[in-house]
């Protein structure tokens, strides 16, 4: 891949587009720019569905105990150019190395074996009526179009196409505008593990070229990783072709404080869930409700902890574990809410202001953040921000917390943190989110499947669940005996 242009990666190669439009990628640590892209044209997008269908029939035509080889080898070749793949994802993310290191190509590749070795297994029934009998086929959709958000791209990319290609279809996979590289590096990996031209190609550009995609005819499924405006907007112009979704979105969830928690593990539980990251993560636990009667140790805790603990820097240093936002627009987006928060009323307890680490002046950094004396109603409690601002409220009874976190149209995640097992699992089942964590957050591994409730989301990503979203079941009836009938 040529370091200073990015081109689209189509049938197997990069390719030029014919009116030479496109973009340039800037550095969130140094707003420096890093890289030019070139855009996807209407010319380019109708050459890569041509190419994904020729793409779709090699594939779906290969055994899928071939597939799972072929997937085998490419996770295998993520994971021996982690580090290089890694560098990358710091580069266009700002999100510390410690971070990318060890969670964002390992958990890509993750998918892809997992998928690769479910593959073969996924089998059809059959099933006798009296002579008769039916059997089922689940086969693969067709082309379908992968569309990223620009918080984990290599990771999203990964984890779209593991589960499309395992089910023998092809992808066309459109990153974020802000982090094109990571998507176009697997695209580059699957063709050297043996993935035939075609089946997985990459296109760049905003959402003007994902609009296009999602339009498209021969687009059978669309998924997307990103905010619940743009779910809406993508949702609707499927509609017009009657495409399958699956729908990854925006959250604000709830992370609870009970009583009789361990308070260290709490406080870690929280921090996890508002500055990995530097808290641009859709399934982070924004709101944080804990019981009065533990409050004060509680936030001591916190306080202390992101005082000491929490090192915003330059993202390449090892030792920084809160790296810069991915754009200045979306830094004044935060600082926006930050000012929304004392404008509102509640307590800025720690942090609020934009920072400028040495050798980092110009990135978009801000200090992790902590707002008390929160209310229900506030913007900062209500809607997401996407940053390292956290909001904490105090509650007083079970029945008023689970109200309380109930009370939003996301529905994302949840965390539950407390040691009495029956109230664990008694609350957790009446909290209207997708992905929940008890003792624990964060955690995503590629057998548990993760979607949304309400706003947050269609459908699952990882596990058989999803596996299943990427096939279509085909019933067929067999007549055993001589056909009569009353005409
Ligand atoms: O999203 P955007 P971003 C969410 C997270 C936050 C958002 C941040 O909660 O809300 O993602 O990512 C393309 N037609 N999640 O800012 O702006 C756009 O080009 C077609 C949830 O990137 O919505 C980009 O590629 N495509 C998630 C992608 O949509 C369009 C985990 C997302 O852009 C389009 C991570 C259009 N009209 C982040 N408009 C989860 N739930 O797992 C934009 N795009």
């Amino acid at each position: 891949m040529s370091s200073t242009l990015l081109k689209n990666f189509i049938h197997g190669r990069y390719v030029d587009n014919a009116d030479k439009s496109g973009f340039d990628v800037l550095s969130p640590a140094t707003g420096e720019v890093i890289y030019a892209v070139e855009t996807a044209d209407e010319a380019l997008l109708e050459q890569t569905v041509q190419s994904a269908q020729q793409g779709f029939i090699t594939w779906s035509g290969t055994p899928a105990i071939e597939r799972a080889r072929i997937l085998q080898r490419a996770a295998n070749l993520l994971r021996e150019r982690n580090d290089e793949l890694a560098r990358i994802e710091v580069l266009d993310t700002g999100k510390p190395w410690q971070e990318a290191a060890v969670v964002d190509v390992q958990t890509g590749a993750d998918a892809i074996e997992y998928f690769a070795n479910l593959c073969p297994s996924m089998m059809g029934e059959q099933q006798s009526v009296g002579d008769d009998f039916f059997y089922t086929r689940h086969e693969p959709l067709g082309v379908c179009f992968g569309i990223g958000a620009w918080n984990y791209p290599l990771q999203i990319a990964c984890w779209k196409a593991a589960v499309a290609l395992a089910a023998g279809n092809s992808m066309i996979f459109k990153p974020s505008e802000e982090t094109p590289r990571g998507a176009a590096l697997l695209a580059e990996i699957f063709i050297e593990a043996g993935v035939p031209e075609g089946v997985f190609n990459v296109v760049q550009g905003d959402g003007k070229v994902g609009q296009y995609l999602v339009q498209h005819a021969a687009i059978a499924k669309v998924s997307l990783t990103g905010e619940v405006g743009t779910g809406k907007k993508v949702m609707a112009a499927a509609a017009g072709t009657l495409k399958k979704v699956t729908m990854e979105l925006g959250g604000k969830s709830p992370l609870i404080v009970f009583d009789d928690a361990d308070i260290d593990e709490a406080v870690t539980g929280a921090m996890l869930g508002n500055f990995y990251t530097q808290g641009e993560v859709c399934t982070n636990g924004t709101r944080v409700f804990v019981h009065e009667s533990c409050y004060d140790t509680f936030m001591a805790r916190l306080i202390k902890r992101t005082k000491d603990n929490v090192i915003v820097g330059n993202p390449l240093d090892p030792k920084t574990n809160l790296g810069a936002l991915i754009s200045h627009k979306h830094l004044q987006k935060v600082l926006s809410y930050i000012q929304i928060g004392i404008d509102e009323g509640a307590t800025l307890a720690f942090g609020g202001q934009q920072l400028k680490p040495e050798g980092c002046e110009n990135g978009n950094f801000v200090s992790p953040t902590i707002f008390t004396n929160c209310t229900d109603d506030m913007r900062i409690t209500r809607e997401e921000i996407f940053g390292p601002v956290m909001s904490v409220l105090k509650f007083s009874s079970e029945d008023e917390v689970i109200k309380r976190a109930n009370n939003t149209d996301f529905g994302l995640a949840a965390g539950i943190f407390c040691q009495d097992i029956r109230r664990a699992h008694r609350v957790i089942a009446q909290l209207q989110a997708g992905i929940c964590w008890i003792n624990a957050y964060g955690n995503s591994p590629v057998e548990m499947p993760v979607g949304g409730y309400k706003q947050s989301g269609i459908g699952r990503e990882n596990g058989v669940e999803a596996f299943k979203s990427y096939t279509q079941t085909k019933s067929i009836y067999v007549g055993m005996n001589k056909l009569e009938g009353p005409f």
